[in-house]
């Protein structure tokens, strides 16, 4: 069965980059041995401390976030790293060619449920016009990006990955410890009649969407004259999953809970690289009113709406929001 590596320089990947891919997937291994012991390993709960976004952090998300930061920054190809628990941009090698993005733990209220988490990424060129830990390295369209995935740390650990070709998808072999070939295209089926959203919102959503959500609800006797189930399973990373195994459609849209704050998922490491998966699945990946990739960055933990998945159901559902 073909690894990783090989497969994605097969699809045109340089070596530099295929030495951050499997730098990132080294750490990814860790953290995945680390879910796998659990309560045995010490890694469930609450640290006492906060992150940027204001959220408590649990115990993985800090350990993850070391194993990833320190093992990227002793690759001499990274140039800079921002994560979602590190406030500022943290500089690496100043010749190194690319910066890294990434979320270490997405899904942390799953973590002491044994549900799904995962850690999603993105590789950007590294701009050498500016520092290395200047927040311009990452003020990139996430059209920008060489690669983007994610490892899934659920029943079993997968691996997700694009870098300009085909959405490809490994599964981690426990003998080996070798992420090997499973599905060489995944391919989100252009309609479904399944939805992805956190109902609990829906007083703070707008009123088109509220329509859009409702027709979806009233099934075959409304306009959309068809049924539709839904899924939640409060990880994006394992939310996405779905959708790019058997199609649907996620949405995190924005609401006015607070104002200060009306969306809720961050660009940089989880909608860019989400939306390049889905996009090279032959999925849409939408704001709710633009193309996720032609996003201009403002700032490095930038929120945006967020509405991908099967095609023609992000259409219609981009209708009622027009
Ligand atoms: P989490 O904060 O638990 O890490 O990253 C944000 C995120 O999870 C997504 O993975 C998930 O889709 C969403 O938040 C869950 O939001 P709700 O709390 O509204 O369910």
């Amino acid at each position: 069965m073909q690894r990783v590596i090989q497969t994605l320089q097969n699809d045109g990947a340089k070596p530099e980059l295929t030495t951050v891919i499997h730098t990132l997937l080294d750490a990814s291994k860790e953290i995945a041995a680390l879910v796998n012991h659990g309560a045995l390993a010490g890694i469930l709960g609450s640290t006492t401390d906060e992150n940027i976004q204001g959220e408590t952090q649990k115990k993985l998300d800090v350990i993850a976030n070391q194993l990833m930061k320190d093992a990227l920054l002793n690759n001499i190809q990274v140039r800079a790293i921002a994560s979602e628990e590190e406030d500022d941009v943290v500089a690496g090698n100043k010749n190194g060619a690319y910066i890294v993005a990434f979320d270490p733990l997405d899904g942390s209220s799953n973590i002491d449920i044994n549900g799904q988490i995962g850690t999603i990424f993105t590789i950007y060129k590294a701009r050498k016009d500016v520092a290395a830990d200047s927040e311009l390295q990452f003020r990139q369209h996430g059209s920008q990006q060489v690669c983007a995935g994610y490892v899934l740390y659920g029943a079993s650990t997968l691996l997700v990955i694009t870098t300009g070709g085909p959405t490809r998808c490994f599964t981690l072999d426990a003998k080996s410890k070798h992420f090997l070939l499973t599905t060489a295209e995944l391919q989100i089926p252009t309609d479904t009649q399944e939805f992805s959203v956190n109902m609990a919102n829906q007083r703070f959503w707008s009123a088109p969407f509220k329509r859009y959500i409702d027709d979806l609800i009233i099934g075959e006797v409304g306009v959309r004259a068809k049924r539709f189930n839904m899924r939640w399973n409060a990880a994006m990373v394992g939310d996405v999953h779905r959708v790019l195994i058997r199609g649907g459609i996620f949405m995190y849209p924005s609401d006015n809970r607070n104002a200060q704050q009306p969306a809720k998922l961050r660009l940089l490491y989880e909608a860019n690289p989400m939306a390049m998966l889905v996009e090279h699945a032959g999925g849409k990946a939408f704001n709710e009113t633009q193309r996720i990739l032609d996003i201009e960055p403002e700032t490095l933990h930038q929120r945006v709406a967020v509405i991908m998945g099967s095609a023609n159901e992000v259409d219609t559902c981009l209708k009622y929001l027009k």
